[in-house]
């Protein structure tokens, strides 16, 4: 296992570098918390590089460490990519990445380009949270803080234990982290259930344009209805997989506008292969849930891959 080459990685540096992927989720930030209470516990010095998050995640600790100046100055003895299937899912961050002497990329993306120096990488692993708790709980002991953030990586990324990677193995580390203290009906309800206004309000915006043809449940959203209604980008998690619940979907697609013409496009399946439709837009992911950033219009963007949908479900 790794743990003992993280250990002597670490040994003679204090400053501890960690990130997780842009527009980061309840796993890249779980993991993330979880990994630098864990390096604070050795008395190291976590640096923490997220993106702006929603202010749900505030109930972890952890986010002391999240590192809020210039990211230009920042030369890591190393660095730890958490959650990214490739360099450039580091978004801001990956420039830091570059200039560190030692890097790890710990993921469970399938469509992992095995990035850095240290790879470790397991793709029937349910979150990162998943596997960053078997490398520490090997030289850390798992307290309640640690705990609470690695739960709520594992369960915001198998959606309530639900996911096809969730294994025997991510209920025992679960089973672990609850005799180590997570409240876990705070951290289901916070997690999986409470949603602000503006979450709400967006998805109805985009549930009025939701429209099912071929067992595909679909629907978008543009940056002028993010607006009229105050939501962000970090609103529209929940929205793809209320399209997949639909009874008589297969597959669910969810497209949302950004900036710079940029179309992000969310798959959700509950058995066809959608990680090979993302990478064919030059996406990636995992095998039921995976997504890419496309340029140009919305409404082509969303009509190319429901055509790509359409196909693989008649073919299935
Ligand atoms: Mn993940």
């Amino acid at each position: 296992m790794y743990e003992n080459t993280i250990l002597k990685d670490i040994e003679n540096v204090q400053t501890i570098y960690i990130a997780g992927h842009e527009n980061p989720d309840g796993d890249a930030i779980g993991s993330c918390f979880g990994f630098a209470l864990a390096m604070s516990k050795l008395g190291k010095t976590p640096v923490v590089l997220l993106d702006k998050y929603s202010e749900k995640f505030n109930i972890l600790k952890g986010g002391e460490y999240v590192y809020k100046g210039d990211y230009s100055a920042l030369e890591p003895d190393i660095f730890f990519a958490l959650d990214c299937g490739d360099a450039d899912r580091l978004g801001k961050a990956k420039a830091v990445f570059k200039r560190a002497n030692v890097t790890y990329n710990i993921d469970h993306h399938i469509s992992n380009t095995y990035f850095a120096q240290n790879n470790i990488v397991n793709g029937d692993a349910s979150s990162v949270s998943e596997i960053v708790y078997e490398l520490i709980s090997r030289f850390v002991e798992v307290d309640k803080d640690i705990a609470t953030a690695l739960y709520s990586g594992i369960l915001t990324d198998t959606r309530g234990f639900k996911h096809s990677c969730t294994s025997e193995r991510t209920h025992i580390i679960a089973g672990k982290l609850v005799v180590a203290g997570v409240d876990t009906g705070r951290i289901h309800s916070r997690f999986m259930y409470e949603h602000s206004l503006a979450e709400a309000k967006i998805c109805a915006v985009a549930m009025g344009r939701m429209a099912l043809e071929d067992r595909i449940a679909y629907t978008y959203i543009t940056k002028a209805d993010m607006a009229s209604v105050g939501a962000t980008v970090n609103d529209l998690d929940g929205i793809v997989a209320y399209l997949l619940n639909t009874g008589d979907a297969e597959l669910a697609l969810f497209g949302s506008e950004r900036d710079n013409g940029v179309v992000k496009l969310s798959f959700r399946s509950n058995e066809i292969d959608v990680n090979e439709i993302a990478v064919g837009f030059g996406g990636g992911g995992h095998k039921l849930a995976s997504g890419a950033s496309v340029h140009g219009n919305i409404e082509d963007v969303m009509a190319a891959a429901l055509k790509v949908m359409k196909d693989k479900i008649k073919n299935a």
